[in-house]
């Protein structure tokens, strides 16, 4: 399996994405696999909770359309902190329409997601023509995609022969526009088809959390631990275990003080991240 090769070693795997690369080499750079998931309403929330943890982060996943106040400054600011702390923006948009439909909702509307997040990802709900709209589109900016192949949520429906198809469908993508998958494991390998010569992809993982293990609406979480180290998955995605503190209005001192526990929360999903990497290409 390629996942159990080190980081930077995979990047001449990914000839044909530019994103994948960049993302592969910012990990090695950073000696980090975490993605820092920002589902903050305020725009001065997310860019500061993004400025906390930028260090420690390789990737900063936003969901732009729950922003109350967005506007293209967010989008400046944004990627003034990717360049300043050295990490790529994905933005979770999901997207689950025909190719047409697709291509239009990335690339135009208020958020022109294209313009601006190095990856993005889609649900194969529609058919493949999924990702040739988005393909379209993204390709000639050097964007990447990643299919969504499991989820981490309780009674998912994307499983099994759902699962064996996304594969399929990214196996099948000639120009490597498609990347990756959002799974709980090791899919390519699992329903790698046995026709094709073998691929590598990115497997990033959302549902990580080191204190509790689940939410009232379904989420479930596991630890760095069993999402790198068990299950060979490339990137773990933290939301509230890491920007938890921040979710409350307070005064300035209480602000200061929950933007540390960001910034620290951040240092320690980094760290245990990383040690089960290691332990992972050293088994
Ligand atoms: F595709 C998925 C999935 O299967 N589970 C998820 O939780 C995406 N997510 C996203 O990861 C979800 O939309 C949130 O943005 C984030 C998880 O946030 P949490 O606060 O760590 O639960």
């Amino acid at each position: 399996s390629t996942s159990l090769q080190p980081y930077g070693s995979r990047v001449g795997n990914f000839a044909k994405n530019a994103a994948a690369r960049n993302i592969l080499e910012t990990m090695e750079r950073k000696q980090s696999n975490l993605c820092v998931s920002v589902d903050v309403t305020k725009k001065k929330d997310l860019l500061d909770i993004v400025d906390a943890v930028g260090e420690a982060v390789i990737m900063v996943k936003t969901h732009i359309d729950i922003v109350e106040d967005f506007d293209m400054d967010l989008v400046v600011q944004l990627t003034a902190l990717a360049k300043k702390h050295d990490f790529v923006i994905f933005e979770d948009r999901k997207f689950a329409d025909i190719g047409n439909t697709v291509s239009l909702q990335y690339a135009a509307g208020v958020h022109k997601i294209a313009s601006w997040s190095d990856i993005t990802n889609a649900h194969l709900v529609p058919g493949t023509g999924i990702i040739d709209g988005l393909a379209k589109v993204g390709e000639p900016l050097g964007r990447g995609l990643l299919l969504l192949a499991e989820m981490s949520s309780k009674g998912t429906l994307a499983a099994g022969e759902y699962t064996r198809a996304n594969v399929e469908a990214a196996y099948n993508n000639e120009s490597g526009f498609v990347m990756g998958f959002i799974a709980m494991g090791r899919v390519d390998d699992k329903y790698a088809p046995a026709d094709k010569p073998k691929r590598d992809f990115l497997v990033l993982t959302p549902g990580v959390g080191l204190d509790v293990t689940g939410d009232a609406m379904g989420q479930q979480y596991r630890t760095p631990d069993e999402v790198i180290y068990k299950s060979g998955c490339d990137v773990i995605i933290v939301g509230r275990g890491i920007y938890g503190a921040l979710t409350k209005e307070s005064d300035d001192t209480a602000r200061q003080a929950a933007v540390e526990s960001v910034r620290k929360q951040g240092n320690r999903y980094r760290e245990a991240g990383w040690e089960a990497y290691l332990k992972r290409i050293n088994h």
